[in-house]
């Protein structure tokens, strides 16, 4: 592994522990809960802390970067030049409100376009999943091994609830009486956790901002899984997307169904 990735991955990682730990003690504690633009899109005072603390870290440590954050305290990006950190300080925000578990914490890095390096924090379980380019995939240090080619007849499908309330994907339902059964979790980057490690076929979904899919890229990349938009294409960074995040056999029937 170059010599400034794995010290940037260990300056990451350690930011990560610290930020969680900061999380975990204070979530009792008053949570101010503000509605953004609908009753279930909401932000805590703990979802602006931790983007605050970590673009004040990353500016910091590396000023050149470009940072992109859910919560507005990055930079406004018209292209992928550069390195370009994505933040998602808590992603899952209505189950870190609701339900106390089945949220994360993620961060992802591209070079000139290319993931170089991705997190995804399950705050809960305290299990940092960690995906670096051309050095696999693990959790918690323990590299992480390929999950098997399923089709979706041998697996799950997790996909967004807004897929199933607006009803804009029927071929959604379709897909999903294929597969042995449906999950949602609502965190995207937890359900893209399940696909890298197998436990789900495919994790569809709607209208997801970059810094929900940011880190997936590279997970997938690493452990030869797809992630592309419906349409086959790559995922675009600087726009909403309509993702899929399959195993190769899954994916292909995903995309002789959906288009
Ligand atoms: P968030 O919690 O960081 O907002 C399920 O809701 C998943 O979709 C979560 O990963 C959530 O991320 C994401 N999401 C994206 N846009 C959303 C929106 N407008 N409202 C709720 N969740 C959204
Ligand atoms: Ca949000
Ligand atoms: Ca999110
Ligand atoms: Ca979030």
């Amino acid at each position: 592994m170059p010599e400034n990735i794995m010290h940037r991955d260990r300056t990451v990682t350690k930011w990560i522990e610290e930020i969680s730990r900061v999380i975990v003690q204070e979530k009792d504690a008053q949570l101010d809960i503000e509605q953004k633009t609908a009753a279930n899109d909401l932000v805590t005072n703990m979802d602006k802390w931790v983007e605050k603390e970590l673009v004040k870290r990353i500016r910091t440590a590396y000023p050149k970067d470009r940072i992109v954050g859910e919560e507005g305290f990055g930079d406004s990006i018209k292209d992928m030049s550069g390195t370009v950190w994505f933040v998602d300080p808590i992603d899952g925000t209505l189950n870190f409100v609701l339900q106390n578990e089945n949220f994360a914490l993620m961060l992802a890095i591209f070079e000139d376009g290319v993931p170089v390096q991705s997190y995804i924090y399950d705050i809960t379980l305290n299990k940092l999943y960690s995906a670096i380019k051309g050095e696999g995939v693990s959790c918690n240090g323990q590299q992480m091994s390929k999950p098997k080619d399923v089709s979706l007849c041998d697996g799950m499908l997790a996909t967004n609830s807004s897929i199933m309330i607006e009803d804009k994907y029927d071929k959604v339902r379709k897909i999903a009486r294929k597969s042995l059964g449906l999950r949602l979790v609502g965190s995207a980057g937890l359900e893209t956790v399940e696909v890298a490690k197998g436990s789900i076929a495919a994790y569809i979904a709607t209208n997801l901002k970059p810094w929900d899919v940011a880190p997936g890229i590279l997970f997938m990349e690493e452990l030869g899984l797809k992630a592309t938009q419906f349409n086959n294409e790559p995922l675009d960074l600087l726009k909403n997307n309509n993702i899929v995040f399959a195993a190769p056999k899954a994916h292909e029937e995903i995309m002789r169904l959906i288009n």
